[in-house]
């Protein structure tokens, strides 16, 4: 390529159209004001929406980045700008989201004094993010952007910063761009050794109650056509974590549903019954192993996982298989014996008898006066014939979400897993739906979490982005207040909320809007919204002291998983 004679701003600008970057989300001010007046000349080739909080900025890039695969882009602003990125950041690392954000910073001879809007960006962020780094030359900011897209992208994903100096925006330079490919001691992902591939087979074929755990990785990897062959192929029961969840259709015969402390009975009890446990791009969170010292002790443990650092970090694995999922599992495949575990799978069918007549029915078509959020939420699925993208927020309906709506595809379910970041679900929202416009978004989030990024409406409605959004509201800051009433003596501090008047709100912001009380406007209302032509806020008014169960309390073992309080 040619070199041109251009500003370090431009070179931001054509630096991300080299990487493919379509979408940005962000927020100006002083310091990355030279980057935002470059972008002024680029509306043709890169769309960028502007969010209303820069929190707002980087949920929405990372919902666009998981229901895409590609790189979600954010730009802030120095000082607190920049630092209103972090909360994003530390969600985008620990849920392995590949992002590159860009902050302005102030002028390079500024750094250190003190200057205004001055933060150490790079030394906040060092911790929650993949990578990052501080630009006070022109000349570093097509190396620095292609390293920063390599590294987000490649082995297990990440976020990025790159902190660019306000001198370095708008120095000249001669721009040339190269993609990065390698860099010296990164290795993102190992060869997959056919030694343990073999060694994990044999395990494999030999199982007798063996049940595959499925993470984000195998999203992350773009291995479900595989882990579908894999499962097909063994005939081995599959069970999912948060992040794992559409990866396997909902209604695949093999698939026994949600693990960990508000997932299904059946593969939580059996998986301390399992001979082999296969966990594949998951990494046994404390949410799904619950104690761990009395977690899988009889089993033989599997463990495909990309990332060194997460093998034998909390269970050890007797057959680890270092790789990347997609090209693990092929490999796998070729090894194992084609079987079926039918008796096994059995088991696991008696135990969703149980939890049905105990939980879900209660939960899905409940008997009572007051609404539930289940049956909000089969209602959603079964009128979007189980094919809508699920945005969740932080809570009670989050869990209770993850457990009824059904998929068929995967990418269709984003949720902050391992930060539980509530305020999330509404810009992740909007940046799924900018990422997938051809699909239903659905939002939903509980009264507390909404109103922490309530003011992402003003984006929704600015860009007349189609999210249909619910918010289920039961006046509670909902899981806290569970938990204060199975373990503080329902003694309720602080958790109870006087809420807005939210169809007042989506109306200022221009949205249509309205509220259900009850359960025969239920219905009708969904369908009312979805076939508005555009965003629609329908509060969903629910039982106010409603519970999710099962439940592992803390610190117990997942075989004492309780169906009931
Ligand atoms: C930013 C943040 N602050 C606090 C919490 C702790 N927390 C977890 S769930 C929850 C309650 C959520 O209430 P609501 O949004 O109304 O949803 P519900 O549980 O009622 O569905 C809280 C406060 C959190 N996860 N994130």
């Amino acid at each position: 390529m040619a070199t041109q004679r251009i500003n370090g701003s431009e070179a931001v600008i054509k630096s991300l159209l080299a990487e493919g970057v379509d979408t940005i989300f962000g927020y100006p001010g002083g310091a990355i004001m030279p980057i935002y007046d470059a972008l002024y000349d680029y509306d043709q080739e890169v769309t960028h929406y502007l969010t209303r909080h820069e929190q707002g900025a980087i949920h929405a890039a990372e919902g666009y980045a998981k229901v895409t695969g590609k790189v979600g882009v954010c730009f802030a602003t120095s000082g607190p700008g920049a630092t209103n990125l972090i909360t994003g950041l530390a969600d985008a690392l620990i849920d392995s989201i590949p992002l590159v954000c860009i902050s302005g910073q102030v002028a390079s001879p500024l750094l250190g004094t003190d200057a205004f809007q001055e933060s150490d960006v790079v030394g906040i962020s060092l911790p929650v993010t993949k990578w990052n780094y501080q630009v006070t030359h022109a000349e570093e900011i097509p190396e620095a952007i292609a390293k920063a897209f390599h590294i987000a992208l490649t082995g297990r994903p990440g976020p990025v910063l790159i902190d660019i100096a306000k001198d370095a925006q708008f120095a000249q330079i001669d721009f040339e761009y190269k993609k990065c490919t390698k860099i010296r001691s990164y290795l993102p992902e190992y060869p997959v050794d056919p030694f343990q591939v073999k060694a994990a087979a044999d395990i494999i074929n030999e199982a007798k109650k063996p049940i595959v755990l499925f993470g984000h990785g195998v999203v992350l990897g773009g291995a479900e056509a595989e882990l579908k062959e894999f499962v097909e192929k063994t005939g081995i029961p599959a069970a999912w974590t948060l992040l794992g969840l559409s990866a396997l259709p909902s209604e695949h015969p093999l698939n026994v549903g949600m693990l960990g402390m508000h997932g299904n009975y059946g593969p939580n009890i059996k998986t301390n019954e399992a001979d082999v446990v296969i966990a594949i791009g998951m990494r046994f969170d404390d949410r799904v192993t619950g104690k761990v010292a009395a977690y899988a002790r009889q089993a033989k443990i599997v463990h495909l996982e990309v990332d060194p650092a997460e093998i034998n970090k909390i269970i050890h694995a007797d057959a680890p298989v270092l790789g990347n999922a997609k090209k693990s599992l092929r490999m796998l495949i070729d090894n194992v014996a084609p079987n079926s575990h039918q008796e096994w799978l059995n088991e696991f069918r008696a135990c969703d008898k149980i939890e049905y007549e105990k939980v879900i029915s209660h939960d899905i078509h409940p008997k009572k006066v007051g609404l539930t959020m289940g049956e909000v939420v089969r209602i959603a699925s079964e009128k979007t014939n189980n094919d809508a993208i699920l945005v969740t927020d932080v809570g009670q309906q989050q869990m209770i979400a993850s457990r009824y709506f059904k998929f068929t595809q995967s990418r269709s379910n984003v949720t902050s897993g391992g930060l539980g970041t509530m305020g999330y679900g509404l810009p992740a929202a909007m940046g799924a739906k900018i990422g997938r416009p051809d699909r239903t978004v659905f939002s939903m989030s509980g009264d507390g979490g909404f109103q922490m990024t309530i003011q992402e409406l003003g984006t929704i409605s600015q860009y007349n982005l189609d999210v249909k959004i619910i918010i289920l509201n039961n006046n509670f800051l909902g899981m806290v207040r569970q938990w204060q009433q199975l373990f503080f003596e329902k003694r309720y501090s602080f958790t109870e909320m006087k809420n807005p008047d939210f169809v007042g709100i989506a109306k200022a912001y221009g949205l249509a809007s309205q509220k259900v009380t009850s359960r025969d406007q239920l219905e009708g209302a969904i369908q009312e919204m979805l076939d508005h032509n555009g965003p629609y806020v329908l509060e969903v008014v629910v039982e106010q002291e409603d519970n999710v169960f099962p439940m592992i309390p803390t610190g117990a073992s997942i075989s004492d998983i309780l169906l009931e309080p």
